[in-house]
């Protein structure tokens, strides 16, 4: 079924075009049916956070960014949702911090696969791991589809960027003693809470920042990477994000009661 299209002059717009984007992912097969549903999810906590970026995203977009240029063997993991919402700036960021990008998805079939790497090709990518041509290992503390990663891949990387993750899998790359970069819309979630690096923002906003970050910081010295990193405090930046939350719907309060005092 055509989606129709969004009004240019309509109030949601821009959120209504994202919501485009991954129903389109969905009718393609890139986007799982419960990738519609996490999508929803994300919506409502990028309502709550007033669909913006925040200080405290943009500093840790730049811890994350630090932790990709300074690793040994960098990886961003790539699903449905993320695929279908910036496959573009996937490939941008994979090619500027050399982090090569690995499909690795919580609701496999091989059609998907197929799809999603049509669509990165599409977008530029030239290698990509976690396809079932490919070596793969297992994580032992997984039990999902997840647990099968390239043994190139996501096995044997130090550094892992997790798009729009489960808590399962960020607590047990961790547990394997690799840093995790979540983006995540939800500061409360298991992801946001057990990654290294919480970017609370939406994949959308957040990835061409990234880039420009990348861009910024390439040639810095890795001394200087791994202080961006190491004064990176994710338990403040998460407790921030849950305030930034509280008091942008306190604003909203007022504003309601400044109408009721107006009628
Ligand atoms: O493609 P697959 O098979 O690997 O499946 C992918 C999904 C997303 C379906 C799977 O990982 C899943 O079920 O994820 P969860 O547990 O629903 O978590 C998704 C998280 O992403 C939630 O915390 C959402 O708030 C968040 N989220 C949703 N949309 C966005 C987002 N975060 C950033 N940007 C978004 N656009």
């Amino acid at each position: 079924m055509k989606s129709p299209t969004v009004p240019p002059d309509h109030p949601r717009r821009v959120s209504l075009e994202i919501r485009e984007r991954v129903i389109e992912g969905h009718e393609k097969g890139i986007v799982a049916t419960a990738g519609l549903l996490a999508h929803g999810r994300g919506e409502a906590f990028d309502y709550m956070i007033g669909e913006k970026t925040t200080e405290r995203a943009r500093e840790a977009a730049r811890a994350g960014v630090a932790a990709l240029l300074s690793a040994i063997h960098p990886v961003i993991s790539v699903n449905g949702n993320a695929c279908a919402l910036a496959p573009k700036e996937l490939v941008a960021l994979s090619e500027l911090t050399n982090a090569p990008l690995e499909i690795n998805l919580f609701y496999y079939t091989r059609e998907r696969e197929d799809a999603i790497l049509r669509a990165l090709r599409k977008a530029g990518a030239k290698g990509v791991l976690g396809t079932h041509d490919r070596p793969s290992s297992a994580i032992p503390e997984l039990s999902s589809n997840r647990r099968k990663v390239d043994s190139e891949g996501i096995a044997k990387a130090d550094t892992v960027l997790v798009p729009l993750e489960d808590g399962d899998r960020t607590e047990a790359l961790r547990a394997l003693g690799k840093l995790v970069i979540a983006i995540d819309l939800n500061p409360m979630s298991r992801t946001s809470v057990k990654a290294s690096i919480s970017v609370v923002d939406n994949i959308v906003r957040i990835l061409p920042l990234m880039i420009d970050y990348a861009r910024e910081m390439k040639d810095m010295p890795k001394k200087r990477l791994e202080s961006v990193v190491s004064t990176f405090d994710n338990k403040a930046n998460l407790n921030d994000s849950i305030r930034m939350i509280m008091n942008h719907l306190e604003s909203e309060t007022r504003q309601d009661d400044d109408i009721s005092q107006a009628i």
